[in-house]
């Protein structure tokens, strides 16, 4: 342990200080309380004060008290030297924030007995803060799982983009937002064309990794705002915020044009022209659900299937 001695009396703290030293202690000694308190500012490593009462400038009850008050965030124990036995003396010592009393002149097994008990309260001190410090670095990667689970949670497996529950979740609350602030709304579901034949033709992992590379080309046609997910096996869903027709139609298109643009390679040479078909809606804040927002652009997208695919319809 580190010590602190505190003893105006020079012959007493040497013989103290000797003693501490023997048993293995490490000691700093001060004259007085309030060289004592200098010293507690400064050292965070003194984990016991033993102090004579009768001191000048700053006593012993003095220097407990304020002790106290400066160090609130660990146990310091503090034990007052003093040759008073009246019960009012220890009631005051204790009140002062004392821990113990050491009887002058100082009897080394006593002292002993009472530097076991201190050892064991720091011993018990130490394993606390052990437990609270594990505690707190649980409870962060506690935090840090959950922080996972919810991206996790909110995001297709296969293709990375937001899954359907998400999107409509954002949907609803986007639908929410331009009805208070009056902004508009657009949603978009894109479809690939002929997809099944993918599958028939090239096999289901080829299918797999069209829906990938097709949906990083949607998602790079996106802007922050815009939220992208896959709405079912081979659909898509779009919910562009602040964004009206004219707006959604560029988008559309930009993103039905950026497919058709980019092929996929496939294990041989070759290469595969993929193609989608977008039905679009814009959101009436006086009358539409989600429901109704959403049939609407389905509408459309039928009509782009029936009119020959590969382009945007509106309704
Ligand atoms: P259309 O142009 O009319 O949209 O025709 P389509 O072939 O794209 O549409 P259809 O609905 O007939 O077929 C969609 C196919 O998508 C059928 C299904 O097996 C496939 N599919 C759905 N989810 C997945 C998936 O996760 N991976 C793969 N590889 N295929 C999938
Ligand atoms: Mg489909
Ligand atoms: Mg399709």
């Amino acid at each position: 342990m580190k010590i602190l001695v505190v003893d105006d009396d020079r012959l007493s703290r040497r013989i103290l200080e000797m003693d501490l030293k023997k048993k293995g202690h490490d000691v700093i000694s001060a004259e007085n309380g309030e060289i004592a308190l200098n010293l507690l500012k400064s050292d965070m490593e003194i984990s016991l004060v033993i102090t004579d009462w009768n001191m000048p400038v700053m006593d012993g009850l003095e220097l407990c008290r304020k002790s106290r008050e400066l160090i609130r965030k660990r146990y310091l124990p503090m034990i007052l030297l003093t040759s008073r036995g009246e019960k009012e003396d220890l009631i005051a010592g204790l009140n002062a924030g004392a821990d113990a009393f050491l009887s002058k002149p100082l009897n080394s097994p006593e002292l002993q007995a009472h530097l076991k008990v201190v050892g064991r309260n720091l011993d018990l001190e130490k394993k606390l803060s052990d437990q609270i410090e594990e505690i707190k670095l649980a409870h962060i990667e506690l935090q840090k799982a959950n922080v996972k689970i919810e991206d996790i949670a909110r995001h297709d497996g296969l293709t990375g983009l937001f899954n359907r529950r998400y999107v409509m979740e954002r949907l609803e609350a986007e639908m929410i937002r331009s009805r208070l602030q009056g902004t508009p709304l657009g949603v978009i579901i894109i479809d690939i064309d002929h997809f099944k034949k993918v599958n028939d033709q090239f096999g289901h992992l080829m299918g797999d990794k069209v829906l990938r590379e097709t949906s990083q080309v949607m998602q790079s046609n996106a802007r922050p705002d815009d939220i992208l997910g896959r709405y079912g096996g081979e659909e898509f869903l779009g919910v562009f915020p602040n964004t009206v027709m004219e707006g959604l139609l560029v988008i559309a298109d930009r993103i039905r044009l950026s497919v058709q643009n980019n092929p996929i390679q496939l294990d041989t040479e070759e290469s595969l022209n993929i193609k989608v078909s977008i039905g679009m809606a814009c959101f009436k804040a006086d009358r539409d659900t989600s429901t109704t927002l959403l049939s609407r652009a389905d509408e459309a997208l039928y009509e782009a299937k029936k009119n020959g695919r590969n382009q945007v319809c509106f309704r």
